[in-house]
């Protein structure tokens, strides 16, 4: 079965004033489709990689034909990227949208990080120095919480990392609003961030 662009879970215009409708537009339906319709193409005589979900697909890189390896690690890796990005935002003003963490990611951010503003700190720096296009990730590694980037759309997963946040820092994530302006779009955007998903992502990466 092909792989399909997830609805976005919330109106393209949610998240304003932090992250721009039109972003959004573009950015869900123009270059997360783009990613999904280049798998599918990549893909088109592998029926069994098909078949398995666009997170297992890109865990298991190592297994896909090397003739096609590169096109499923980065539009695999957009499409499982991307998807979680969606579900790691949600409506401003909303309940657990924004603010501080709660439960238990909460707790773990401050055992590892000191406090919740030295974390957001340090993830800002981190993901600002990310040269060109990538990812801001929070993973979990030997059971303490782990900042790191990666390049393009490479996913954690691939490196047997479970993605538990992550932030796009490719200009088109941000540059209608912020231009390039990168280290402002990387602060507004906690005021998206969506605490739920990110404590049950959290939940499978203990797991
Ligand atoms: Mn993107």
């Amino acid at each position: 079965m092909a792989y399909e662009l997830p609805p976005l879970p919330y109106d393209y215009a949610a998240l304003e004033p932090f992250i721009d409708t039109e972003t959004m537009k573009i950015h869900h339906g123009k270059h997360h489709q783009a990613y999904v319709n280049n798998l599918n193409a990549a893909l088109a005589n592998y029926p069994a990689l098909a078949a398995k979900s666009v997170d297992d697909l890109v865990r298991d890189l190592a297994e896909v034909p090397e003739d096609i390896r590169a096109a499923v690690r980065n539009n695999g890796g957009g499409h499982s990227n991307h998807t979680a990005f969606w579900n790691l935002m949600g409506p401003v003003g909303s309940d657990g949208i924004g603010g501080a963490p709660s439960g238990a990611i909460a707790d773990r951010i401050s055992a590892d990080f000191g406090d919740f503003e030295a974390f957001k700190k340090t993830f800002n720096e981190t993901t600002a120095k990310q040269f060109g296009s990538g990812w801001g990730w929070l993973v979990l590694v030997s059971g303490k919480l782990k900042i790191l980037t990666t390049a393009n759309q490479d996913s954690p997963l691939t490196h047997g990392l479970y993605p538990i946040l992550g932030n796009d820092v490719w200009e088109h994530a941000y540059y209608l609003k912020y231009q390039n302006r990168r280290p402002e779009y990387l602060a507004a955007w906690w005021s998206v961030v969506n605490w739920h998903e990110v404590n049950k992502r959290f939940a499978v990466a203990k797991s």
